[in-house]
């Protein structure tokens, strides 16, 4: 299956959601304030947030006019336009040329980084060759550790991990020394879901992030929020405790399979302006596709 097949399966709760947007462009008219209400209060219940949907119904007014919209599908193509621009905040692809590079997965518990990592290393490894090291920064449970190196069997990755409890900077020091030694591409660092308001856990979160920059100052560092979409515009305060403390490079949207709420990827670009990178649509290894801004939104309509 090819990756729009696969975007637009795990977009299909948001897409029934969105269902009444076609029946809309096939009453358009274009002076029809109905039209306009109707089509904020959808924007509004697949999560784009009511800031954002206001911002957007203003610009479809605007290209309207601009462009003399009289038909449906010329409304259904300027929307498509207008969406797709909303989502160009800079660069969807992973920055990883130096030897190696790092990869920060951080995020609240639950939400999906230790899943999603074990996808990513099958990813670099399967698709671009990459030898890739998962480092287990978890450090909280002795599971956490377990599950990552389920995955990093799985993936066909090199692992590293200490006792539970232990110093996760201290995991991050050894794993990124393992990496220089044994010639890694990538170190991925799982970490422990922290929630955002838990002061210790981000200064924990700053610790391993100062071992990096120390041992790898030259190194290109992802630092990869992960976010589940089925908690909606709640991730994006989140996100925003975790832009300060970690310094983010980018998003990975998880668990999109199991929700209507597919319309947080606008709400992440205009309030964070950061790009989402990766989305998951299931459990599987397979379930990670690379963000493409215009096929998530060609997916939103039948
Ligand atoms: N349906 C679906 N489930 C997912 C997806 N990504 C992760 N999950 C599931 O979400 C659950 C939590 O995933 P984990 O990877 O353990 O999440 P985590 O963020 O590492 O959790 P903590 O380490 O406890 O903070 C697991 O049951 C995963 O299989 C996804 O894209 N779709
Ligand atoms: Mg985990």
């Amino acid at each position: 299956m090819g990756f729009f097949e696969k975007m637009f399966g795990g977009l299909s709760k948001t897409r029934r959601n969105l269902e009444d947007l076609e029946e809309l462009f096939q009453g358009y008219a274009p002076d029809s304030e109905d039209f306009y209400d109707e089509l904020e209060e959808l924007l509004v219940l697949s999560d784009v947030g009511v800031p954002l949907a206001e911002k957007i119904i203003k610009g479809m007014r605007k290209l309207t006019w601009e462009r003399r919209f009289r038909f449906g599908d010329e409304a259904r193509a300027g929307l498509i336009e207008l969406l797709s621009r909303q989502l160009s905040v800079g660069d969807t692809a992973l920055k990883l040329t130096t030897k190696p590079s790092v990869i920060l997965m951080v995020g609240v518990n639950g939400v999906g980084k230790t899943t999603t990592i074990g996808k990513l290393a099958a990813r670099l490894k399967n698709e671009e060759g990459k030898k890739v090291l998962l480092c287990a920064g978890d450090t909280f449970r002795a599971a956490a550790a377990e599950q990552l190196g389920i995955w990093a069997e799985r993936a066909g990755a090199e692992f590293i991990r200490h006792e539970e409890g232990s110093d996760p900077a201290a995991v991050v020091f050894d794993g990124i020394c393992a990496a220089k030694a044994r010639g890694s591409d990538v170190v991925i660092i799982d970490t422990a879901g922290r929630l955002h308001n838990k002061q210790n856990l981000m200064n924990e979160l700053a610790k391993i992030r100062r071992v990096i920059d120390r041992e790898l100052p030259e190194a290109d560092v992802e630092t990869l929020m992960v976010l589940d979409a089925t908690t909606g515009q709640n991730g994006l305060l989140q996100a925003k405790q975790f832009l300060e403390t970690a310094g983010l490079t980018g998003i990975v949207l998880t668990k999109l399979d199991g929700t209507a709420k597919g319309g947080i990827v606008f709400a992440i670009a205009d309030e964070l302006q950061l790009p989402v990178k990766y989305v998951g649509v299931g459990e599987g290894m397979d379930d990670l596709i690379p963000f493409v801004a215009e096929d998530y939104v060609k997916a939103l309509f039948k």
